[in-house]
């Protein structure tokens, strides 16, 4: 890629951030939810404060017209968007095209003209590959890094995101990545070490890193804790042991280990290279703590904005240590909840559920979060409650609005082979009870008032049924 274009990009990006700053604007830094996202945000706003500058910031889940309008009236003079908005130029362009807006990204950009104002800070145009050479927090690096050399400190946040967006998902980092990689070895924060890149190495004792593998999966040992276990005694290691704790010589034999494993199993190369392969440490923070790892500190993000917690996970990313100790505790709580659910719907799907021909339906009341209502209908279908060719909806009192139900359904690839699409169905069905729903073919939401749960029962069921070819003949006699 020419990486000498692509910076003077973000040069132009950084001079009209600064220039704004010195004009006492805020700036207004708009950023994706996952842990590129929140680290992309997290890197502008320092950057700015450092300048002595005030920024205002949102971690967001998509841009949407609703968004960009209502950005609009906040009558702000500067616009930055991270980790998002090259899919929405000319969205951006027409309700923006009098601000000054800058997007900070990673994602291909689509077509159309920039106003002047605006300028498109993204690797892609000058031939990067944008899943494994420079993610969102990456492109807010090279920009905080062109408005204040001293933001270099900040690369390990810029590496945390690539780990997020799996940039090295085969095994090593690639393109100006390795440039970040290098500032941050420069300041000595950031150590890139060959070592088991499975999930765990802070926290989890060995026999979880290995129970619960998935990239790449460890046959007969994934899934299954009581395996990991024996296989880890067998070979002379203590499961309850955490990654970090071995000693090197250790780690060499555990790693020699787990690929004859998988050499074994049949496994292909690229899975032994997924195996062991880049592992980034951040070295101000000890050994032991989530934050020392690239791929555990984006995890706990990631659980932040998937809980609307994103600007909690933005000010761990500050190095705030009661941040840090809430994000924790909410990873907890929202575990614990995760598996009260389960416990509640083995209990009462038996005594709760509606049953009719083409779907399940379960109103849990306030006893299941309306966060959690699609985890609990995939849950239905992964305990066994369900069978896997009918659709399950699980509703709950909405937190938000005590007159509104919520809903989720989930199904599988063999209901949708039937015919099934659920976001359509609760479209319909939204649109006929009056509320919002819609979503994809495998996994729909819902919102409609609460005394119509009756209603909605007969409906759904119907509205199913006719996806499937089933035309209610039996109603009209
Ligand atoms: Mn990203």
């Amino acid at each position: 890629m020419d990486k000498n274009a692509f910076l003077e990009r973000a040069r132009e990006g950084a001079e009209l951030i600064k220039m704004h700053v010195e004009l006492e604007h805020t700036i207004r830094i708009i950023s994706h939810r996952d842990a590129d996202g929140i680290t992309a945000g997290a890197i502008l706003a320092k950057a700015v404060a450092r300048e002595g500058g005030k920024f205002h910031l949102s971690i967001i889940k998509q841009v949407s017209e609703e968004l960009i309008r209502e950005l609009r009236e906040e009558d702000y003079r500067i616009y930055v968007f991270s980790d998002l908005g090259s899919g929405s130029l000319n969205l951006i362009r027409e309700h923006l095209g009098d601000r000054t807006v800058i997007i900070a990204d990673h994602h291909p950009p689509e077509d159309g003209e920039l106003p002047d104002g605006h300028v498109l800070v993204n690797p892609v145009p000058f031939g990067a590959n944008s899943v494994r050479d420079l993610s969102g927090s990456g492109v807010a690096y090279f920009i905080a890094r062109e408005i204040n050399r001293k933001n270099r400190d900040l690369s390990y946040l810029a590496l945390v995101g690539a780990v997020g967006d799996m940039q090295e998902n085969d095994g090593v980092f690639h393109g100006m990545n390795l440039d970040i990689i290098e500032d941050g070895k420069a300041l000595s924060i950031v150590e890139v070490r060959k070592e088991l890149r499975l999930f765990g190495r802070e926290s989890r004792p060995l026999y979880q890193m290995l129970a619960y593998a998935t990239n790449p999966e460890l046959p007969e040992i994934t899934g299954d804790e009581r395996k990991a276990i024996e296989w880890l005694r067998s070979k002379g290691f203590d499961p309850d042991v955490k990654y970090w704790q071995l000693r090197e010589e250790e780690k060499k034999r555990l790693h020699d280990l787990l690929v004859i494993h998988l050499l074994k199993h049949g496994a292909t190369k690229e899975d032994v290279d997924r195996l062991i392969g880049d592992v980034v440490l951040i070295t101000i923070y000890p050994e032991g703590d989530p934050r020392h790892e690239a791929r555990e500190f984006a995890t706990l993000l990631n659980a932040t904005g998937r809980l609307n917690a994103g600007t909690l996970g933005v000010a761990v990313c500050f190095g705030d240590e009661n941040a840090f100790k809430r994000a924790l505790k909410l990873v907890e709580d929202y575990k614990r909840e995760q598996i009260e659910a389960r416990k509640y719907l083995i209990q009462n799907w038996e005594s709760l559920l509606w049953e009719g021909e083409h779907v399940y339906v379960l109103y849990a009341g306030k006893a299941i979060k309306d966060t959690l209502v699609g985890i609990a209908a995939s849950m239905a279908i992964n305990a066994g409650l369900a069978d896997p060719e009918k659709p399950v909806i699980v509703l709950a009192d909405s937190e938000e609005n005590e007159e509104l139900m919520k809903g989720s359904a989930r199904t599988t690839e063999r209901a949708l082979a039937k015919g099934y699409h659920l976001g359509e169905a609760l479209r319909k069905a939204a649109e006929i009870l009056g509320g919002e729903g819609g979503g994809h073919a495998i996994a729909a939401g819902i919102r409609f008032p609460k005394d119509k749960l009756e209603e909605f029962q007969e409906l759904i069921d119907r509205l199913l049924g006719e996806q499937v070819g089933a035309h209610g003949d039996k109603g009209r006699g």
